[in-house]
């Protein structure tokens, strides 16, 4: 590897060149590095200005993550930037692609900023649980005033090169190469006699305290919850308040309680659980052009994902009602992303002119990939199966969006069993980032690799998985909806039950959960699901609402009543009766249940339904089935997903609470999962027991 800073010369200019990919962060080999290189070129009097310049795609990501879970080694990244800012000879950043968190801060020091038209500058941190700790906020707000430094900084959104330079960020704009336009300019400001304009000797702008109170108090409810957010908006108030140096400090004090807390820990360790471990080992077809088959909600929002990355689609439904109304959403839905900028008017519309429909299956034969997103009834997706597997090229991957049948039995139905995975979407799916990618037992390891590229390439994050029933995400949440429906019963009503969980940090409740998605999707995949288990209390309640024609929010009646304009869910005493009587039926006595035993009972059945997933291999490790729970299910992300949160508690907790609902609910769905149990035993964790895995493969 080459060194990750070089020194180049163009005349009277020095350019410091930071070459470390893949992006660029500030590691510890890096700071050292830029401290010698600065300290050399202001001690050398044939060197007039300096420009800063970052190799690759980007100018330089912020500080290097990996090194956070251990004390910081010199030098900091503060001192750098102190020493960087004190050079006596200007300073030119040139700014071009990711320019994030220490990065950023890196530019604030820097006494001048040029940038390229492809900026994304921000200020990360604060979805790490982290603050910008190197200075950041207490320069930008010198630069880009409170309001757009708070912001920036508790929402964690870059902005773009047009935002940067209406804020102030950039004096100059670049319009070639950005390195070479750097050094002119570097040029012309030497000559013009320009000398080092350093934040530090500014005034901060005047604030009054009400500004960061009122700040503070406009901060979701969910991130009141956490540090970060707060100590964000503490170190603002400081730069406001302090001398330059006292602000700095306090931001730094700020920043290591944050680093330290177990929220950033989960954070980051998500930040690269969701990155998975690199490269695909095997090689992925090519894939230009698609089918979709089934043009409903979810038909639609899967050609939406592929024809967004650039892929050609045929949406296929037999049905031509229905197929005219899955193209007028796929349409609408794209105009509308146009139209609220989240994506450029010209791009909507080449994404919708990739998209074509199609009423019969023959228009698929020549497609590199074809996804199945019909009824979720086994015997009609075989029936499918066994036609596309007749008439698809030999090369086509076939993949089924089904979210719990057994992937075996239809790639077994289309005789071409090698060439079928399991792609399962998540709802709406052009939003939603979660697939689980499923591993049939005959799947090939090109076609996986294939259905992997393909959603990365959409921008989505992919999670290969064992075929079984539900897979990883719903087969836990039947054990997490399994509690809560025994709990409706003895006696905890939906609203306390969601408002106990939505504490925990859950997006959302289960049973508001259950109202949006439909009663009556769980309904019918429970009657497909052969093994369910053979007790009259299993999601009696969802059951009976579901006969009763209560779907939830689509039918206005759910386990809540949903009225007016707002459709807020509002309680329902007709429901609380139902489920008294369903209780008495059963002979479960009601009691008092408190929020404790909700959210013990629905955790703990998700961390050890997780933890026999793992043994039989289902999911390849504890990270896995956190990425899932986080993107596909709402589970807090400040909790890292159960696996990690169980780590965090400790096994030998999470035990005993085990044995403690098997002491009271019987053993039939609280028998500690083998690994559970030895892992706590001996005071180990998911996390060991993975590392210990991996250094022996
Ligand atoms: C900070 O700066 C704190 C300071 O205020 C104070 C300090 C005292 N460190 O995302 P990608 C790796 S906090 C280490 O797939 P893309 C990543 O794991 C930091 N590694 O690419 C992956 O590795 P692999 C604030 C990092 O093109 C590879 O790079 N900054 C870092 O889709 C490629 O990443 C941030 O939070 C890092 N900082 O997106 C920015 N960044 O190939 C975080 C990336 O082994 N980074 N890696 O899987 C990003 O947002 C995106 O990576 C970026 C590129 C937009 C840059």
């Amino acid at each position: 590897m080459s060194a990750p800073v070089a020194i180049e010369r163009d005349g009277s200019i020095a350019v410091i060149v930071i070459d470390y990919p893949p992006v660029n962060a500030l590691a510890h080999a890096v700071r050292t590095a830029l401290l010698a290189a600065v300290e050399r070129l202001d001690a050398d009097p044939t060197v007039q200005a300096i420009v800063l310049h970052g190799v690759g795609r980007n100018f330089i990501a912020g500080a290097d993550i990996t090194e956070f879970d251990q004390p910081g080694q010199p030098p900091r990244l503060n001192d750098l930037l102190s020493r960087l800012e004190a050079c006596s000879k200007p300073v030119i950043a040139a700014l071009h692609g990711a320019t994030l968190g220490g990065g950023a801060e890196t530019a604030l020091a820097c006494h001048y900023r040029a940038s390229a038209s492809d900026l994304k500058l921000g200020f990360p941190e604060v979805s790490l649980g982290l603050l910008p700790g190197a200075g950041g906020t207490v320069r930008l707000p010198r630069l880009a005033g409170w309001q757009a430094s708070l912001e920036l900084m508790t929402g964690g959104k870059p902005v773009d090169f047009e935002r940067a330079l209406a804020l102030g960020l950039i004096d100059r704009a670049l319009d070639g190469d950005p390195r070479a336009d750097a050094v002119a300019w570097a040029r012309e400001l030497v000559a013009a006699g320009a000398s080092p304009r350093r934040l530090r000797e500014l005034p901060p702008p005047a604030a009054t305290p009400e500004l960061f109170a009122t700040w503070r108090s406009s901060l979701p409810t969910a991130a009141r919850r956490l540090p970060a957010p707060g100590h964000i908006i503490d170190a603002l108030q400081a730069a406001a308040t302090r001398p330059f140096e006292q602000a700095l400090d306090r931001a730094r004090e700020l920043f290591e309680e944050c680093r330290r807390s177990d929220e950033s820990r989960a954070l980051r360790y998500l930040f690269f659980a969701e990155r998975g471990s690199g490269a695909d080992r095997d090689a992925a077809a090519a894939v230009e052009s698609a089918g979709v088959v089934g043009a409903g909600t979810m038909g639609a929002g899967i050609a939406i994902s592929l024809a967004t990355a650039g892929i050609g689609v045929t949406l296929v439904d037999s049905r031509p009602e229905s197929l005219a109304a899955g193209l007028a959403r796929v349409t609408s839905t794209l105009e509308g992303s146009g139209r609220k900028g989240r994506m450029t008017a010209a791009a909507a519309a080449a994404a919708i002119a990739r998209v074509r429909g199609a009423a019969g299956l023959d228009a698929l034969a020549g497609a590199d990939l074809v996804i199945e997103a019909v009824f979720e009834n086994l015997a009609v997706k075989q029936e499918l199966f066994a036609r596309l597997g007749a008439m698809c090229g030999p090369r086509t991957v076939l993949a089924t969006n089904t979210s719990t049948l057994d992937v075996d039995a239809i790639a077994a139905a289309s005789g071409r069993a090698a060439d079928v995975v399991g792609m399962h979407f998540f709802s709406p799916a052009h939003v939603m980032r979660l697939v689980e990618i499923v591993r049939g037992r005959q799947s090939s390891r090109a076609a996986l690799a294939t259905a992997r590229a393909v959603t990365r390439r959409m921008g989505k994050i992919g999670v290969t998985v064992g075929n079984c029933f539900g897979f990883v995400g719903n087969r836990m949440l039947y054990a997490y909806g399994r509690e809560k429906e025994l709990m409706l019963l003895e006696g905890a009503t939906p609203a306390a039950i969601d408002r106990a969980l939505e504490e925990f940090g859950m997006a959302m409740g289960p049973n508001a959960v259950g109202d949006l998605a439909g009663l009556d999707i769980g309904y019918h995949a429970r009657r497909e699901w052969r093994e369910r288990p053979d007790d009259p209390r299993f999601y009696r309640v969802s059951d009976r609402l579901a006969e009763l024609g209560r779907y939830g929010q689509k039918t206005g009646r759910g386990f809540y009543r949903y009225e007016g304009a707002d459709r807020r869910p509002q309680l329902d005493p007709e429901v609380l009766e139902l489920i008294r009587q369903e209780a008495r039926k059963l002979g479960v006595t009601e009691r008092e249940i408190e929020d404790s035993e909700i959210v013990g009972r629905c955790i703990c059945a998700l961390i050890n339904e997780g933890a026999h997933i793992l043994e039989e291999g289902i999911a390849a490790c504890p990270a896995d089935i956190d990425v899932i729970w986080c993107n596909g299910y709402g589970f807090p992300r400040h909790r890292g997903g159960p696996m990690f949160h169980a780590d965090t508690v400790g096994l030998a907790v999470v035990l005993e609470a085990v044995l403690r609902y098997q002491a009271g609910q019987g053993a039939r769905y609280w028998t500690p999962a083998p690994l559970l149990a030895s892992l706590a035993e001996r005071g180990g964790s998911f996390a060991e027991w993975q590392a210990a895995r991996a250094k022996r493969n």
